[in-house]
Formats: structure tokens, sequence, C-alpha cells
């Protein structure tokens, strides 16, 4: 059969052609990307803080933290090195909520997401609240699998997935948005998928 308007052998558009940013391709499983070995944290080891600079402002053990809303998000993600993958479904708690029970408003424009491995990752302050961001502790029904970052990630699906920081242990305010990882390593430094912010320097 040939589609009136497609008959050149070009595919016609899809609603997937649509989802799936500039220079990314499609994928059907779930590839890991770690710069470093999978730290093990356990529930009984983990905790939470959420921090203004240097200073400690709350900060939640395991049973804590479960104990906070659960919400479900489930996203299309991009990762710079060219996979997007549809529909990942988690669930956690939202960036608000862990506000909330700390009972205050963002401190600052922007904010450091601090890793168990050491890792980090700045994101503007308003890309993490207003439902944009969670603390995933549930993928697909079942607890984080350790190589995907369990017990907990950040999760925010609208910017590449180097932003969302696995092994998390806190959410630290920051005047100025303070490079991490890989920002300090020629990635940019926001990181839009569909404005293809992939390094330094991309407009
Ligand atoms: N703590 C920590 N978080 C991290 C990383 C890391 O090395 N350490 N890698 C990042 C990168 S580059 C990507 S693409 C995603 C990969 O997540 P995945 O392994 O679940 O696919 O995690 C991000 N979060
Ligand atoms: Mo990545």
């Amino acid at each position: 059969m040939v589609t009136r308007g497609f008959s050149s052998g070009r595919k016609p558009p899809t609603d997937a052609d649509a989802r799936i940013p500039p220079g990314q391709y499609l994928e059907q499983g779930f590839p890991v990307l770690s710069a470093g070995p999978t730290p093990h944290v356990r529930a009984e080891e983990w905790s939470f803080t959420l921090k203004h600079g240097p200073r400690p402002i709350k900060k939640w053990n395991w049973t804590e933290f479960n104990a906070l809303p659960l919400t479900r998000m489930t996203r299309d993600i991009h990762c710079v090195t060219a996979w997007t993958k549809f529909d990942t479904a988690w669930q956690g708690v939202l960036v608000d909520d862990i506000l909330a029970d700390a009972g205050i408003e963002p401190l600052s424009p922007f904010t450091l997401a601090l890793s168990f491995d050491g890792y980090t990752t700045n994101v503007p302050t308003k890309d993490l609240t207003a439902g944009k961001a969670m603390v995933a502790l549930l993928y697909e029904g079942k607890p984080i699998t350790p190589d995907h970052g369990g017990p907990a990630r950040l999760l925010v699906p609208h910017l590449y997935f180097w932003k969302s920081a696995k092994w998390l242990n806190g959410l630290q305010f920051t005047e100025r948005d303070e490079p991490g990882f890989w920002e300090l390593r020629g990635y940019h430094i926001y990181g839009d998928p569909w404005r293809e912010q992939r390094y330094t320097g991309d407009p």
C-alpha cells in the first residue's frame, strides 16, 4: 500500500517520532550507565539529608522517608549517549512533598543532588518542584535495583538522564548554579534533550 504523500520511501511520521528528541534513538532495554562501581546501600544505612549550603535542614532515615506520600510518574527518559526509553514507570516522593515535610519553600534558585558514590549534579530548583521531579523508590512496582540507583534515585525526566542522580542521599540548596560531576567534565550545565544541550557550549 502506498500512502499518499509518503510514496518516496520515507517513513511517515508517527506518534513515536514526535516523542524522540533530536539525535536520539528508541531503546527497548534499560542500559546501565555509572561513572564508577555500584555502591550497595542497605536500607538500614540509607538516609536522605536536605541541606542549605553546608547546613543540614532535615534528615530522614529509610522508614521515615517511606512514610512520605508516594506518587506515580510514568515518563520517557533520554540519555545523552543517545538512547530514549518510553514510558518508564516510577513511584517515589515528589521533591514538593519532601520540602512540605521539612516545612520549607525552596531556599535558593539552584540545587545540587548528592549521592553515596560522591556523584553530584546541578539542577535549577524550579526544575525539581511543581511536580517535575521525585526521589524514586520503585521502578515498575519493585524496589529499584542497585545498578539503576536503588534504594533511591532522583528522577528529573525532562532533562538528560545524567541529571537523575542514582544512590541519592541528599539535596543541597546552593546560591549559584554549581556544576556537578559530568557538568565539570564537559556536559551541558542544564541539559534539555529537546534543545540538544549535550555539551558545554551547546546553545
Ligand atoms: N550517583 C550516580 N548517579 C548517576 C550516575 C552515576 O555514575 N552515579 N550516572 C548518570 C548517568 S550518566 C546516566 S545516563 C544515568 C543512567 O541511569 P541508569 O544506569 O539507571 O540507566 O544515571 C545518572 N546518575
Ligand atoms: Mo549518561
